[in-house]
């Protein structure tokens, strides 16, 4: 197989010269295909099947012991000049880069098989689509594109037809930490990954394209590329919002796209359109549409369970892949929080022992399909997006963020985005459980100078008369003993309400200096056990506490100097001086 497109091919062509495989294989995408990989992986010992009867089709992969986490420090924006890519990026010039990268890449796909893989972020008819392709030596991250994106032959006709692509290039090499890459250079919409092949890391697509590349080419094009889930929620008579959110990872964005309604909600429905990623345009009529570029997921294993996620919990149960679980007995994954059993064997691969700390790596993920979330709404598919009624933006924070509040407007939404901070997960290599700055949850994946970013979300503002209200949310608010004050999950639907509530102008609000709070009795806390005095503290603003904040992200703003917009300064100084 090959290709009508003269840029592609050639590219293919100076690729493998430098890289030296002994096979090309182009990607058709079928279910013949992905088998296969499978069976080819199986016999190497890259995957292991899991218990065929109770996990059928289910497999499960340990990557290297170095590599199990998005590599922050050593993912780099490679532009021209490095005020593009701000004080919120790694820089490297791009001819240092592409020399550095040039030299990991010589040879190093001797005695394997470099997969050409098509993909299209978004559906395929979509005008709001792109596509891309990559070009990797590992099989699993073959398999893991087939489950995340719309990849192979239709991709490939569509690129031929458009002519445009994103170019991302991808090698295992020698999974040496020292010797690990995440390069981008959006001007020639490329990505260079080497040394790593795990997750957000390898498969280009998710984070490198669809956020980092695409964040930066939606500032051109007047679009944003956001790290939000999309949900669909229909109240009992059938009035359907779609609300997209932006949480840090492993802050609860797969968990809420999929949430369940606590019984005493009878007659909610959710429906999932995306768990990680937004690409919004604003339409012909100034309503802002979103589409999820993936059309599968990569999600947080630890913690899922009946109770927590039952979606999910169901949709893991066939044909996923999972990445550094443990296994217990019966040879079925094992997770925390799964159930009372007791693993045997530790996602490393070595006998259980407790003192070892977790089975599963606090990392472990899952890759899905999409159409196997039994929440699935099959808007997904649709080219025009959905209509966004509300945009969230929320972090773990033990104190000081309340449960919901709105912002007044949209530049203050921006603000509001602008001001993100969240504890650091398992996500990302690195300490866990820090506060850091994680503007609209995107610090890890702006393409470009936040700055420059935060001016592009203000220019909405002369855009429409109709965007979608802004609000932050907080599930993660804890008490002297460590202990979560909101049970959140299925419960999280009450908050929901409200913001819906909201936005059709059907309730009220108690105004402060930080923006909307519910009134006392206007979240639904039917069917929950949760004491007044917790609910009043949940929804409680400290002025001192907020005084101190409004300094930090102050002197958090000043490292962008004059990329800085004005009306943010000017905004952040209202909201301080209206705390008194
Ligand atoms: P990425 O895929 O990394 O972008 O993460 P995500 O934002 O999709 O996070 P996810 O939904 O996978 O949740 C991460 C962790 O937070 C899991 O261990 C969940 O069990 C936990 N979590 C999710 N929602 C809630 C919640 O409402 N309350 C509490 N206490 N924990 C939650
Ligand atoms: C995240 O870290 O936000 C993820 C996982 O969604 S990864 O794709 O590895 O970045
Ligand atoms: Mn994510």
């Amino acid at each position: 197989m090959s290709t009508t497109n003269e840029a592609l091919r050639k590219w293919v062509q100076d690729t493998a010269a430098l890289t030296k495989p002994d096979r090309i294989h182009w990607c058709d995408g079928s279910d013949a295909e992905y088998n296969a990989l499978i069976q080819l992986m199986l016999g190497r010992g890259d995957l292991i099947e899991l218990n065929s009867r109770t996990y059928p089709n289910c497999y499960l992969h340990r990557s290297d012991p170095t590599d199990v986490a998005r590599v922050e420090h050593l993912t780099f924006v490679c532009t021209p000049e490095k005020a593009e890519a701000g004080p919120n990026n790694n820089w490297m010039s791009p001819d240092e880069a592409h020399q550095q990268m040039d030299s990991l890449f010589d040879g190093c796909m001797r005695g394997r098989t470099m997969y050409v893989i098509p993909y299209c972020m978004g559906p395929l008819d979509s005008p709001y689509a792109r596509c891309g392709v990559e070009i990797s030596d590992s099989a699993y991250v073959t398999v893991n594109m087939k489950l995340m994106t719309r990849m192979g032959k239709a991709a490939l006709q569509r690129i031929e037809r458009e002519g445009k692509f994103a170019r991302g290039l991808h090698s295992t090499g020698d999974l040496d930490p020292d010797r690990r890459f995440i390069m981008h250079f959006p001007q020639e919409l490329l990505i260079q990954s080497f040394g790593s092949g795990y997750g957000g890391n390898a498969l280009l697509g998710k984070k490198c394209h669809a956020l980092r590349l695409a964040s930066w080419q939606a500032s051109r094009e007047g679009w944003l590329a956001e790290h939000m889930l999309i949900l669909e929620l229909e109240s009992p008579a059938g009035e359907r919002h779609y609300i997209a959110a932006a949480f840090p990872s492993a802050c609860g964005k797969t968990n809420l796209a999929m949430l369940i309604p606590p019984e005493s909600q009878a007659g909610w429905k959710v429906r999932t359109l995306g768990d990680d990623i937004a690409w919004l345009h604003l339409d012909a009529n100034g309503q802002l549409r979103a589409i999820n570029p993936e059309s599968g997921y990569f999600g947080v294993v630890p913690g899922t369970n009946p109770k927590t996620n039952r979606n999910a919990f169901d949709m893991i149960q066939r044909d996923p892949i999972f990445t550094n679980v443990a296994v217990n007995a019966a040879n079925e994954p094992w997770w925390e929080d799964k159930d009372k059993q007791e693993p045997v064997t530790d996602w490393r691969g070595r006998p259980w022992v407790k003192t070892n700390g977790a089975a599963a790596h606090p990392n472990s993920r899952f890759t899905v399909a999409a159409r196997q979330n039994p929440s699935y709404s099959p808007l997904a598919d649709d080219p025009a997006g959905v209509p966004i009624s509300a945009i969230i933006f929320g972090g773990r924070r033990r104190e000081l963020a309340p449960l919901v509040y709105q912002a007044r407007d949209w530049r203050h939404g921006v603000l509001v985005g602008a001001s993100v901070a969240s504890e650091t997960t398992a996500a990302a290599i690195g300490a866990v459980g820090v506060t850091r700055r994680d503007p609209m949850a995107m610090k890890p994946f702006c393409g470009y100078n936040f700055g420059d970013y935060w001016r592009h979300w203000l220019s909405f503002e002369q855009r429409s008369q109709q965007l979608p209200k802004i609000f932050h949310v907080n599930w993660f608010r804890q008490d002297k003993n460590g202990k979560f004050l909101w049970p959140g999950f299925g419960d999280n639907l009450r908050v929901l309400r409200w913001i819906v509530d909201r936005c059709a102008g059907r309730v009220g609000a108690r105004e402060t200096p930080i923006g909307f709070l519910p009134n006392a009795g206007d979240i639904d806390l039917k069917g929950l056990d949760i004491a007044p005095e917790i609910m009043e503290s949940l929804l409680s603003v400290d002025p001192t506490s907020w005084q101190t904040e409004m300094r930090d992200i102050a002197s958090y703003f000043g490292e962008f100097g004059a990329a800085l917009p004005a009306e943010l300064v000017a905004e952040r100084q209202r909201v301080e001086r209206a705390l008194g």
